[in-house]
């Protein structure tokens, strides 16, 4: 984290004030307000998604922040359990996204919507004076079509209210038009994947998530990779319902989406992929830093828990033979 920091403090970005986290998350409260039990009641795969009545920017309900008719820099967090949004500006202002959940993309991306599953974090350049003495709601909407049907829908209604300055300020900020270039491994990773991790449901009274026909178990690891290694890996949705896959140990690259080039705002280092049913995704990953398990997962909180979670591991590189005889 540091070390992205610093990468990208010399950029001429919104800082300071002008620096915003938004943590998006949903919860119920009873009629004191409190908090309530998200697993009073149990729920089996593959309705066992918590979603929460209220939507909390950061743990306030459709709150509202005084902003100065400038650019700033949102930085939208879903820390849902299994909500995901689809989300806008009223008004017609305008979003830049600059950065993933791996940090800053290697140029900026004007986006209409953002589709955001739990777990994923996008930077948005907003710039306020599009909008000055006016307010400006952050929704989220539905995604419409075939993905409100099958239990991947995403919250729709306001999350907040940003009120906008009358007054003309001076913006010493900008978007440049690169960022941070991607890392080289990205064009030397293999175009085939060496493995599937594919996802489905078991059947019966209690079903559980299953990776590879497998429900998590921590002593098993589904793969092995050598240290030093660039892998190419495909995962697949074989469900009816979204997943969002988190891959650890390091920053991915998406080679390709449902056998396509990956949309623009794909085309950058991330960490977790939003995965339709059926969706088929290839990604690259350099594995650089330490030997051991890594665990892949969903990000949807309740999936994880009900066995959708299985593990690589990371070993030292095969001794290469020295030529002399043994
Ligand atoms: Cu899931």
């Amino acid at each position: 984290m540091d070390r992205r920091r610093r990468a990208g403090s010399s950029l001429p970005l919104p800082k300071g004030t002008r620096d915003i986290p938004l943590l998006l998350a949903d919860r119920s409260f009873d009629r004191r307000n409190q908090l309530t039990d998200p697993f009073a009641v149990p729920r089996r795969p593959p309705n066992d998604g918590v979603e929460g009545r209220h939507i909390l920017v950061n743990g306030a309900v459709t709150p509202h922040h005084q902003v100065r008719a400038q650019r700033y820099r949102l930085r939208v967090l879903n820390a849902s359990h299994f909500r995901a949004y689809d989300l806008h500006l009223t008004g017609g202002v305008r979003m830049v996204q600059i950065a993933t959940e791996s940090g800053l993309m290697p140029a900026p991306i004007e986006r209409r919507r953002v589709l955001l599953g739990p777990g994923e974090r996008v930077e948005l350049i907003v710039d306020f004076a599009e909008a000055s003495g006016t307010r400006v709601q952050l929704l989220s909407s539905r995604r419409g079509g075939k993905h409100d049907k099958r239990g991947s829908g995403t919250y729709a209604g306001p999350l907040m209210a940003f009120r906008v300055g009358r007054s003309k300020q001076v913006d010493r900020t900008s978007v440049p038009p690169v960022l941070r270039p991607l890392p080289r491994w990205v064009v030397e990773a293999p175009a085939k994947p060496s493995h599937t991790w594919r996802f489905t449901v078991s059947s019966g009274f209690s079903p559980r998530w299953l990776v590879n026909g497998r429900t998590f178990d921590p002593a098993f690891a589904e793969a092995t990779v050598e240290l030093g290694e660039t892998v190419t890996w495909e995962l697949h949705n074989d469900t009816a319902v979204a997943h969002l896959i988190h891959l650890h140990h390091t920053d991915w690259y998406m080679l390709s989406r449902n056998g396509r080039k990956p949309p623009p705002w794909e085309r950058c280092l991330k960490e977790t992929f939003f995965l339709d049913p059926d969706e088929r995704v290839v990604v690259a990953g350099r594995i650089s830093d330490y030997v051991g398990k890594y665990v892949v997962h969903c990000h949807m909180l309740d999936h994880e828990d009900h066995g959708l979670m299985s593990q690589f591991e990371v070993v030292d590189p095969a001794p290469r033979s020295s030529g002399m005889p043994s």
